[in-house]
């Protein structure tokens, strides 16, 4: 028996591909991406192309396991023995119980982030159990929260130019995005694009895949992108570049935005960003003057401590010359805000509230070591970790581990692998991929809508984070009706929304034609043989503020300690700074081109592809500490240290290094990158700052 089965990858990427999955007695012989759906276009990413190899790896977690050895990496692998769902689950009940009542419910916290972004096993049964239980709550911070925060203090969501209308730019600015590595869908979009003489700029102070075949290539000092905007608007504004029309029906705060600016002349911008004054005035009359141009600004931008005043004066732009109203115009970040699926009957926080008379305490998940190691009130005493590698991706690696070790800290782990975190579990469960249930899956890259079917039985003993946390809420003997929804319930409950971009999708037809993109309005003037038009969505106007206009002026930030227009303060950790005495490199802790985050760097046909442990670093920053190509260097600053080897490839400017994510118990010493970086907050959002960490680098002593 042979079938193909429509599924969608569930993984952190903002491309959601069309997966075909074949199905050969039961077992899957063949993935390949879906060529009807029009992003996917029939590829998928080199490490999704070998999924099979992940599915089927012999390192699978197959079955519930408990810790028989001291919590940490165990080299001889016999931390574990297994045990039957029944034990592992009467096990955390009983903790859990034990725990709440000495401690109540929100010495419980559950940790969970990218591993799946499917809607139903990203953020439903799970909430719905945390929620009842009456844990903390988790602040999901440590991915786009900043750029989120400054997208909105604009143009009021996440919204902006779909994929497909890249092909009709004219000029292209790839913002903090590595298109080639993370995105890869959108690329040949770009290709069309500059067949018909479109020019690709890249401003980032790294030299990516996508920026060695850019048209021009502006490496910038990292965390200044604020100062370059500003800088382009100063260009724009006062050579009278911008278009007076759209600011004046569709902007607020333009007059005090032309003050902000003032100072701003490309030779003073030039001096903070590091790009010569020329080419921030080229770049700023080309992009105002080139039609139709487009911005793909990425979360590049927003891993820095002003990362949501940069996003927000990136932002800006479009909105000021107008560009929003051309298709190949306009901006994109993330665009799930257009999905406006029911998340609120999925997760139930009327639970929480029923649970404990109030909503309970948020603890941020970037300052997951301090949580653990602090005397919090309540302290947490048990983790429950899920869709996640914590104890590789978190900042202030350290303290996260510090915290981890603590004997009397319960930690339970749902994985599909053996991974840096579970090395710190009492308990492990087994998790299933993406081939063994059925979801709902949304996209932060494009406007389609997909039901990913389940296309083969669970491996071993492998439950869903759906099944797992509906079984967990019956062993706590949670009766109401909600823990007995079944996936298509769950579904139908998600798409049962009053968005009008909504109307007239459900399951049976998500099922019947696999993707189907949100229904926007047509607009009069559209082309009518084609399937759909073209969505502008601020062609005029009509942003998803208060009044509808894009707010270059927003009190809101005032709030936050910021300037209501825009105003540029450099990271605290950067090269004008004090601590730059000590530590003069910038550090950005990139990565990987293809892993993702940390997922699949444990499996050895995507490690043949990607050069690990190594320290990008500039001929003259090697040369003054008289390093060589190849030789072993001591990476560190006041968080701690790590040994990498050098690489002089041109890939850096002077004054920055860089190195990339990957387990550390795969790396040399057992640490990874995340040893360097810090629990610091964005200015908005209060996410991560894994790009704005000083170091030094030595060569490294020899290990005797
Ligand atoms: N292959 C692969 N694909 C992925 C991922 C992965 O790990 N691997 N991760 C997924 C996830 S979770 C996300 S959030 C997205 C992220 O996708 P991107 O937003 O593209 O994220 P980053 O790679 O963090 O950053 C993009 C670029 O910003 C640059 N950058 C760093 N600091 C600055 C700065 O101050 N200014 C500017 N202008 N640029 C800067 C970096 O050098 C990097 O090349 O990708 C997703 N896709
Ligand atoms: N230094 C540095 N650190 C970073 C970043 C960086 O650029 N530099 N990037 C940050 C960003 S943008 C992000 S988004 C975070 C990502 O942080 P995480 O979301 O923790 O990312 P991953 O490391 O990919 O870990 C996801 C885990 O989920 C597991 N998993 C996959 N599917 C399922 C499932 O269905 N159920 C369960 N239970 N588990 C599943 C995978 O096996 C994997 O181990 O990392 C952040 N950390
Ligand atoms: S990781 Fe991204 S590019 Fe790769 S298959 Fe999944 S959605 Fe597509
Ligand atoms: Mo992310």
């Amino acid at each position: 028996m042979k079938k193909v089965v429509h599924a969608a990858c569930p993984h952190d990427c903002p491309d959601a591909c069309g997966v075909l999955i074949t199905i050969q007695d039961g077992k899957a012989t063949k993935i390949q991406g879906d060529p009807a759906h029009p992003v996917t276009r029939g590829f998928l990413c080199a490490k999704v192309a070998k999924y099979l190899d992940r599915v089927y790896s012999p390192d699978r977690v197959l079955y519930p396991l408990r810790r028989i050895a001291p919590k940490g990496p165990n080299a001889k692998g016999n931390a574990f023995q297994r045990i039957s769902w029944d034990q592992a689950l009467t096990e955390i009940t009983e903790r859990f119980r034990t725990i709440s009542a000495e401690f109540g419910s929100e010495a419980i916290l559950p940790y969970s982030y990218g591993g799946t972004l499917g809607v139903l096993n990203g953020s439903s049964m799970d909430h719905r159990f945390f929620h009842r239980l009456g844990a903390s709550q988790l602040a999901r911070t440590i991915c786009s929260e900043a750029g989120e925060a400054g997208i909105r203090s604009v143009i009021g969501a996440k919204l902006g130019t779909e994929p497909e209308q890249f092909r009709h730019s004219r000029y292209i600015i790839a913002w903090g995005a590595n298109i080639h590595g993370n995105n890869v869908h959108l690329w040949p979009f770009i290709v069309e694009a500059r067949r018909q003489g479109a020019k690709l700029v890249v401003i980032d102070p790294y030299r990516t895949r996508t920026a060695a075949c850019a048209d021009w290539h502006l490496p910038i000092n990292p965390g200044t992108d604020v100062a370059l905007a500003m800088g382009m608007m100063h260009v724009i504004i006062y050579e009278n570049l911008y278009d007076k029309d759209y600011v004046e029906r569709h902007t607020v705060g333009f007059d005090q935005l032309r003050e902000r600016v003032r100072s701003y002349t490309p030779e003073y911008t030039a001096n903070i960003t590091g790009i010569a004054a020329g080419d921030i005035a080229r770049l700023a009359r080309e992009y105002a003057t080139t039609r139709p141009a487009v911005i793909r600004v990425n979360y590049g931008v927003q891993r820095s401590e002003n990362g949501g005043m940069a996003t927000r004066a990136i932002t800006m732009l479009p909105c000021i010359t107008g560009s929003w109203k051309q298709v190949g115009g306009g901006l994109q970040l993330s665009l799930s805000g257009s999905f406006g699926l029911n998340r609120g009957a999925l997760q139930r926080a009327d639970l929480m509230v029923q649970a404990l008379g109030r909503p309970a305490r948020t603890v941020n998940m970037v300052e997951l070591g301090s949580a653990l190691n602090s005397l919090q009130d309540p302290p947490i005493q048990a983790l429950f970790v899920y869709s996640s590698n914590p104890a590789a991706v978190c900042p202030h690696h350290d303290e996260v581990v510090r915290g981890l070790l603590r004997p009397d800290l319960f930690t339970v782990v749902h994985e599909q692998f053996l991974t840096d975190t579970t090395d710190y579990a009492d308990i492990v469960l087994p998790a299933t991929t993406f081939f063994e249930h059925k979801d709902l899956q949304a996209s932060y890259g494009h406007y389609y809508l997909q039901v990913s079917h389940q296309a083969m039985e669970p491996l071993g003993e492998c439950r869903s984070n759906v099944e797992l946390f509906r079984d967990l809420a019956q062993y706590m003997g949670f009766d109401e009706p909600c823990f007995r929804e079944s996936v298509d319930d769950m579904i139908d409950l998600a798409l049962d929304s009053s968005n009008p971009w909504l109307q007239g999708i459900d399951r049976q037809r998500l099922e019947a034609e696999g993707h189907v993109r949100l229904e926007f309005p047509r607009s009069a003037n559209d082309d009518t043989s084609a399937r759909f038009g073209p969505f502008l969505p601020f062609a005029e106007g009509e942003f998803a503020t208060p009044g509808g206009q894009a707010l270059l002026y927003n009190e809101d930030l005032a709030e936050h300690g910021l300037d209501p227009v825009v105003e540029f303060r450099a990271p605290s950790e950067s090269r004008h700074t004090r601590q730059a005495k000590e530590f003069p490199l910038e550090f950005l802790a990139r990565k990987a081109d293809n892993f993702l985050n940390t997922t699949f760097c444990n499996q050895t046909e995507i490690q043949e592809m990607e050069e690990v442990g190594v320290l990008e670093m500039s001929a003259p920053d090697a040369q003054a500490r008289g390093i060589a190509e190849g030789a072993q260097v001591r990476i560190f600053n006041r968080r701690g240290d790590l040994r990498l080897k050098a690489k002089i490839d041109g890939r850096v400017q002077p004054g920055v290094v860089s190195a990339r994510l990957h387990w550390a118990k795969l790396s040399a010493g057992g640490r990874n990158i995340n040893v360097l970086t810090s629990e610091k907050l964005t200015d908005l959002g209060n996410s991560a700052t894994f790009y704005s960490v000083l170091v030094e680098v030595e060569l490294a002593q020899p290990v005797s």
